[in-house]
């Protein structure tokens, strides 16, 4: 398997988040890399690529020009008007209240949703490096590899196409996805135009709602999440069941609100539900947003899944026998990352075909 890393990826390493009113480490850590790069080389896997980082031009496939401007210049912005550290919004344009100004503290309201994406003179180019290694496991694709993974620090699925928030600043699964929709639909005389091109199947413990976003009024790209149900956890606004879709895209997004304690049975049981969807959709290609805050020691979440788990969940997605790109997200208990990546991996590659 082609695994491609975001080589830039330590030039983002915010010091602190203020999660649930407290101060406390940034969970999402350059070790996370460290940790899953020594364990896929512990397991063997030897082909590991520096993908180049994603272009201005490339991230603007899903995100809009204001907004990637936004994260190109907001530190030296913010700095600029005597801002120290990183930035991170303290006022936000809710409805009623006005648009207007653009200066930074305003402008870190506007583009950014939660506090847990802070930006720090590294960040955007850690963003494009990260959004590079998905890009490039695109291409692999493209090229006929039957996987790839992409090892993407920061994270992207909760990034819509001018918003950062959870961690997130460039949606990597979405950019990917992207890339393989218009590769195969132009030209292609067996599938009309926005015919079933790529499936997005999420499986982060939280809901991937920038992903969701990007593609709600797609029927080229179908996004499935399975999550924490949104009425008791992060990104709360997004994730509900009944969020199908619009326009041309209704009927192409389906969520799978979980409950608090699921484990390794239920979960899969509701995977498969998920797999079945993807299956009659019927896409060319798979993208995999995966996250591993699903594991029962993970500091974030409240599901019970072992290391078996995604063993299981690897080879219940190559049963599909679809071409699949697993794009790394979340996953914070770091003792068992490593492992956890390489069950998954190692559970795809087993069922090959
Ligand atoms: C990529 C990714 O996994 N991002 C996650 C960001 C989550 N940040 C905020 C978490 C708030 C947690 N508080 C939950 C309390 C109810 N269980
Ligand atoms: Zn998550």
């Amino acid at each position: 398997m082609k695994i491609f890393v975001s080589a830039e990826h330590y030039r983002h390493d915010p010091p602190f988040e203020i999660l649930d009113g407290q101060t406390v480490p940034y969970f999402e850590t350059p070790q996370r890399v460290a940790i899953i790069l020594a364990a896929l080389r512990a397991a063997g896997f030897a082909s590991l690529v520096a993908a180049p980082p994603a272009t201005i031009a490339e991230l603007g496939a899903v995100h809009t020009a204001d907004y990637l401007d936004y994260l190109a210049h907001a530190h030296e912005r913010w700095q600029a008007a005597g801002q120290h550290g990183p930035v991170v919004p303290s006022a936000w344009p809710l409805p009623g209240l006005r648009l207007r100004s653009d200066c930074p503290q305003a402008a870190a309201g506007r583009y950014t949703f939660d506090l847990s994406a802070p930006i720090t003179a590294g960040t955007f180019v850690a963003a494009q490096s990260s959004a590079g290694a998905a890009l490039a496991g695109a291409e692999a694709l493209l090229q006929g590899e039957r996987y790839a993974y992409a090892l993407c620090r920061p994270p992207g699925h909760h990034a819509a196409a001018n918003m950062a928030g959870g961690y997130c600043y460039l949606n990597n699964a979405a950019l990917a996805a992207d890339r393989l929709a218009r590769a195969i639909a132009p030209g292609d005389t067996t599938w009309t135009l926005r015919a079933p091109a790529v499936a997005v199947l999420d499986i982060d413990y939280h809901h991937g709602n920038g992903t969701q976003s990007i593609f709600y009024e797609r029927n080229d790209v179908l996004t499935i999440s399975l999550h924490a149900d949104p009425a008791r956890e992060y990104p709360y606004f997004l994730g509900y069941a009944d969020e199908r879709g619009a326009g041309a895209g209704e009927g192409y997004n389906l969520n799978f609100p979980l409950s608090a304690g699921i484990g390794d049975s239920a979960y899969l049981a509701a995977l498969e539900q998920a797999l079945q969807a993807i299956a009659d959709y019927g896409p060319r290609y798979l993208v995999v947003s995966a996250g591993f805050d699903t594991f029962h020691a993970d500091p974030l979440g409240d599901f019970e899944l072992t290391t078996a788990a995604y063993t299981a969940i690897g080879a219940a997605i190559a049963r599909l026998g679809l071409p699949t790109l697993f794009v790394q997200e979340g996953g914070y208990a770091i003792e068992a990352l490593g492992a956890n990546v390489v069950a998954l991996l190692h559970g795809a590659t087993a069922y090959a075909d």
